[in-house]
C-alpha cells in the first residue's frame, strides 16, 4: 500500500499512486480520489440532506454583514467588504458544514491521515482573485496535507464570476520564497500572494493551461489539493451573487505554517496553532508525534492595524486562500 511506503505524502498525492488499489474504497470514493490524483481537484454532492436549509439559513444571517440591498436585483452586489472569515464562531450552520462528518472521514480516507477543518469563509460574490496556490497561506509539513472544500450555495451562472481552476497544476513545483528568491520570515506584506503571481502566471505560461470555470449547482462542493491553482473569474454581471463556503482543512499530526511569511531553508517558520472547528480544541504543531516548539513570530513595523492586533492575528489564522 503506498501509504504504507511514504506516510509524508498525502494517499492521494503519492508518487506511487497508480499501485494503489483503492480496494478500501466504495466506487464513489475511487472516482473522486482519482480525480483528485489526476486533476486536484474532485467535485462531489455535499454530503448533507439538511444543506439547503442550511443554506438559506446562512444567506438570511450574513446577508446584514454586507452593504448591499440583495433584495434589490439591479444592486450592484459586489461593493464593499464581500467576505466573513470564521462565521462559523458565530453561525451554527456554518459550523455544521465545516464539521461535516461525512467528509471529514472521506478526506481521511483520501488523504491517510485525519483531516479537521480550520477556517471557513463565506462569500456573497466572487472573490475575482488572480490564479493562485493555498500553499503560501497555510502549509504543512510534511507538505501537502491542506484542502479546500468550496460549497456552492446557489447555482452559479458564467457572468457570476465562477471559480476556476487549473486542471492538473497541483503537479507543479509548490512555489515558494526560496524558488522566487526573496526572504519571507518578518517580512511587510499588504498580500500574501502578490510575490507569486509572476511565477504562477509563468507556469500556467509555459504548460500552455487555462483556467476553467466551474459553474457549480447549488449543493455541490468542489475540493481541490494544497497546491491547485485557483481562483475567482472576473465577474461581468455586478448584480448576480454568488454565495459559496470555502473550508480550509489541515490533517493530524503536520507542522502548520504560513510559507509567505518562512524561509524554511533557514528553518525559521511562521508557524500557526489551528483550532479545529469540530472540536474547537487548538492543534500543537508535530512532527511524527512529537510536539514542535510553536516560537512567537516577529511583530512587523507598525501598520495601520495594531502591534496587538497583528500579533493575534499571526498566531491564529491571519491569512486565508
Ligand atoms: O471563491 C473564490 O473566488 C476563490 C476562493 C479562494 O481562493 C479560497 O478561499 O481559497
Ligand atoms: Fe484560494
Amino acid at each position: 500500500m503506498s501509504e504504507r511506503i511514504f506516510p509524508g505524502v498525502p494517499r492521494i498525492e503519492s508518487p506511487i499512486f497508480a499501485c494503489d488499489k483503492l480496494a478500501d474504497l466504495t466506487e464513489k470514493e475511487q472516482r473522486i480520489a482519482r480525480d483528485l490524483n489526476t486533476n486536484g481537484f474532485a467535485v462531489i454532492d455535499f454530503p448533507d440532506p439538511d444543506i439547503d436549509a442550511r443554506i438559506d439559513r446562512i444567506l438570511t444571517n450574513l446577508s446584514a454583514s454586507f452593504e448591499v440591498d440583495f433584495e434589490d436585483p439591479k444592486a450592484d452586489k459586489t461593493l464593499g467588504e464581500r467576505r466573513v472569515q470564521d462565521a462559523w464562531q458565530f453561525d451554527d450552520d456554518v459550523r455544521a458544514i465545516a464539521s461535516n462528518e461525512a467528509l471529514i472521514d472521506l478526506l481521511g480516507k483520501l488523504y491517510g491521515r485525519k483531516a479537521f477543518p480550520f477556517q471557513t469563509l463565506n462569500f456573497p460574490v466572487g472573490t475575482q482573485q488572480a490564479a493562485h496556490s493555498d500553499s503560501v497561506h497555510f502549509s504543512s509539513l510534511p507538505e501537502r496535507y491542506m484542502c479546500g472544500v468550496w460549497l456552492a450555495m446557489e447555482d452559479v451562472s458564467a457572468d457570476a464570476g465562477p471559480l476556476f481552476y487549473v486542471k492538473g497544476s497541483h503537479k507543479w513545483p509548490i512555489v515558494t520564497n526560496a524558488m522566487i528568491g526573496r526572504r519571507g520570515y518578518g517580512s511587510e506584506l499588504s498580500s500574501a500572494q502578490d510575490p507569486f503571481d509572476e511565477a504562477w502566471d509563468a507556469l500556467c505560461h509555459a504548460h500552455g493551461l487555462d483556467q476553467e470555470p466551474f459553474l457549480a449547482r447549488k449543493g455541490q462542493a468542489l475540493i481541490w489539493t494544497a497546491n491547485l491553482l485557483h481562483g475567482g473569474s472576473k465577474q461581468a454581471d455586478p448584480t448576480l451573487t454568488r454565495w459559496s463556503q470555502v473550508t480550509h482543512y489541515f490533517f493530524e499530526d503536520c507542522i502548520y505554517y504560513t510559507p509567505a511569511y518562512s524561509d524554511e531553508a533557514l528553518g525559521k517558520l511562521d508557524m500557526r496553532r489551528p483550532v479545529a472547528i469540530h472540536d474547537q480544541r487548538p492543534r500543537s504543531c508535530t512532527y511524527l508525534g512529537d510536539v514542535v516548539e510553536t516560537p512567537v513570530p516577529p511583530v512587523k513595523a507598525p501598520s495601520k492595524k495594531g502591534r496587538l492586533a497583528r500579533l493575534l492575528d499571526r498566531l491564529g489564522s491571519k491569512t486565508s486562500g
